[in-house]
C-alpha cells in the first residue's frame, strides 16, 4: 500500500487548507506534521527538505512537493478532479485562480492593521459580490450541478471552501446568489465533503490570536515588510 501523504505546515489554515480540502474530497487519508516553533522550520530547511525554504510542503509519491498551486494541481490530476481534457483544465484553472485572488485576501486579513480591518472586510465583500461570485453564479445558472464538465472537480471543491470562508466574513454574502446557495448545499452533502465538514475532521478553524502569534514566531514575521506576505492583495493599488 502506498504511504499516506504527509503535510508539513503550521496548525492553521493558511495556504495548506486547500490541500486538506482537496485530499478530503479525493478520499485520501494523510498525516500532518504541524510546526510549532521556528526551530522546527529551520530543521526542515537544514535537512534540505524545502526547495524554497518555505512551507506548505507535502511528501507524496516519493516527492517533496512545494508551491501550493503545484501541489493542488498534482493532487487534482492524480485523483481525477482536473477535467477530462486541456480545455476543461483551463476552465478549472481560470475559476480556481479567480477564487485564489479572493482567498488570499481573506488569508492575509489577520495581518491587516486592526484599524484597517473593517475597510478590508468591506473590500472582500465587494469583490466577492461584484466580481467573483457573479461568475460562478452564471456558470451554474445554465442548469449545471458543477462548474466544469458536469462532474466534481478541483474548482467545485475550492469554491465551497471559499464560500464558507467569505461567509465567515459576512454571513449573508450569498443572499443574491441562489445558484451558489444550492451549490453550497449540494456539494456540502457529498459524503467525503460532509465528513470533512464534521467536527473532529482535520479541517482547521479560522485563525485566532494564538495561531497568529505562533505564525509570527515560526516565520519571524516583521511589521512593514508587506511584500514578504502578500501577492494579489496589493493589486488594486
Ligand atoms: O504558494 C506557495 O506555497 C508559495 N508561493 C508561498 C509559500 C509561503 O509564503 N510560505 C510561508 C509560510 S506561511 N504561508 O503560507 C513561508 O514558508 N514563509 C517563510 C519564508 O521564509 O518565506
Amino acid at each position: 500500500m502506498a504511504a499516506k501523504p504527509k503535510l508539513y505546515y503550521f496548525d492553521g489554515r493558511g495556504r495548506m487548507e486547500s490541500v486538506r480540502w482537496l485530499l478530503a474530497a479525493a478520499g485520501v487519508e494523510y498525516d500532518e506534521v504541524l510546526l510549532q516553533t521556528a526551530e522546527e522550520l529551520q530543521n526542515l530547511i537544514k535537512d534540505g527538505k524545502l526547495l524554497y525554504e518555505q512551507v506548505p510542503m507535502v511528501e507524496i509519491d516519493g516527492m517533496k512537493m512545494v508551491q501550493t498551486r503545484a501541489i493542488l494541481r498534482y493532487i487534482a490530476a492524480k485523483y481525477n478532479l482536473y477535467g477530462k481534457d486541456l480545455k476543461e483544465q483551463l476552465l478549472i484553472d481560470m475559476y480556481v485562480e479567480g477564487m485564489r485572488d479572493l482567498y488570499d485576501m481573506i488569508m492575509l486579513l489577520p495581518l491587516a492593521l486592526p484599524e484597517e480591518k473593517e475597510k478590508n472586510l468591506s473590500f472582500i465583500a465587494e469583490r466577492a459580490t461584484q466580481r467573483f461570485f457573479p461568475v460562478y453564479e452564471k456558470v451554474l445558472k445554465d442548469g449545471k450541478n458543477y462548474l466544469v464538465g458536469n462532474q466534481l472537480s478541483w474548482a467545485d471543491v475550492h469554491l465551497l471552501e471559499l464560500i464558507l470562508m467569505v461567509e465567515e466574513c459576512k454571513s449573508d454574502i450569498l443572499l443574491a446568489f441562489p445558484k451558489l446557495q444550492e451549490f453550497k448545499t449540494r456539494v456540502s452533502k457529498l459524503p467525503r465533503i460532509q465528513k470533512f465538514l464534521q467536527p473532529g475532521s482535520p479541517r482547521k478553524p479560522p485563525m485566532d490570536d494564538a495561531c497568529l502569534e505562533a505564525v509570527k514566531k515560526i516565520f519571524n514575521l516583521e511589521k512593514g515588510l508587506l511584500f514578504k506576505y502578500s501577492s494579489t492583495v496589493l493589486a488594486d493599488f
